[in-house]
């Protein structure tokens, strides 16, 4: 009998799929009717759980699976684990660490630009033939530059550093704020947030939320001030999302570029409205590369884990 993997979410490159196929019996938990009866029925059977980062697993979920030997999350954020829960028990939870960091950074880069250069307007401008009915140069107000601008990046990890890279390359000063200062990254670490948001022209949030949650709200916008942008490619919990919304409905801040949001894939009605906000379906690690990537990841820790050896992504053994 092959080991029981239950995938909580669905992996998107089919090599992935065929390899967790031929080497496991796969029970798809996102297409099952009654999630509940099938736990009470097959929990017990489960050796291994592939799920999102997002999505994470609920400790009552786990506490229905007596055997299961890894959590493998397709993905770095590790929020919706309980990790001391999983310490506590000696289960390894594997994240595919490393995998996705170019990807996110060139997503926040990318948002920040079409942000600042309103590139989504010009695109419906030019697409609902707008320019033909409006073709003076005038119908479309002036940009913000991108290139030079003071880029403070909340969280130095691996996605803020290579977000810091790419910032450097467009000539950005760049400063950071985090846990603590860190002794291998050049640039200027600033201790409090709203310090780096006063001095700053764009905010990017690269931060993981386990702990963190709502830090950027009304005070932390209006430090960012009216030429701000916010960039979010971590967790829509870092940010009050009432806060962000009002703050873009006054002009408070200039705009923002965000790909997670705090209930997705539900997102606030105002903010799909408003002309300053750039937004994305939880997009930054949906590249054929990456996504290819993270599923080998996560096939070596089950593979490691069924059998009987230390995952060498587990953050909890
Ligand atoms: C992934 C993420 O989209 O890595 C994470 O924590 O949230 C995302 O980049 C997700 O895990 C894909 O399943």
């Amino acid at each position: 009998m092959k080991p029981q993997v239950l995938q909580l979410n669905p992996i998107l490159v089919p090599a992935v799929n065929d390899q967790l196929a031929s080497l496991y019996q796969v029970h798809k938990f996102f297409e099952t009717a009654d999630q509940q009866a099938w736990l009470r029925q097959h929990g017990a059977e489960v050796d291994a759980v592939v799920t999102g980062g997002h999505t994470g697993i609920s400790r009552a979920m786990l506490e229905q699976l007596p055997k299961l030997k890894v959590v493998a999350i397709n993905g770095v954020g590790t929020d919706a684990v309980d990790l001391t829960y999983c310490r506590e028990r000696g289960l390894p939870v594997t994240a595919t660490l490393g995998a996705l960091t170019e990807d996110v950074a060139d997503l926040a880069i990318g948002l920040l630009i079409a942000a600042c250069r309103n590139l989504c307007a010009g695109d419906r401008f030019v697409r609902d033939g707008l320019w033909e009915q409006y073709p003076a140069p005038s119908a479309i107000p002036l940009a913000r530059r991108f290139s030079g601008m003071r880029v403070g990046i909340v969280g130095m990890g691996r996605v803020g550093r290579a977000v810091a890279t790419r910032a450097a390359a467009f000539g950005c000063p760049i400063r950071y704020t985090d846990l603590r200062a860190m002794d291998d990254v050049a640039h200027e670490f600033v201790p409090a947030l709203a310090d780096l948001a006063r001095g700053s022209d764009a905010l990017v949030l690269c931060a993981a939320a386990d702990k963190a949650e709502g830090i950027v709200d009304a005070a932390i916008l209006d430090a960012l001030g009216p030429r701000g942008f916010l960039v979010n490619v971590a967790r829509g919990r870092l940010v009050n999302e009432p806060d962000l919304t009002a703050a873009l409905a006054a002009g408070r801040i200039a705009g923002a570029g965000l790909d997670v949001f705090v209930d997705e894939p539900r997102v606030p009605e105002a903010l799909r409205q408003s002309d300053r906000s750039t937004l994305q379906a939880h997009r930054a690690s949906a590249t054929w590369e990456t996504r290819a990537a993270m599923g080998q990841m996560v096939l070596d820790s089950i593979a490691q884990a069924v059998a009987g050896d230390r995952p060498a992504m587990s953050l909890t053994t």
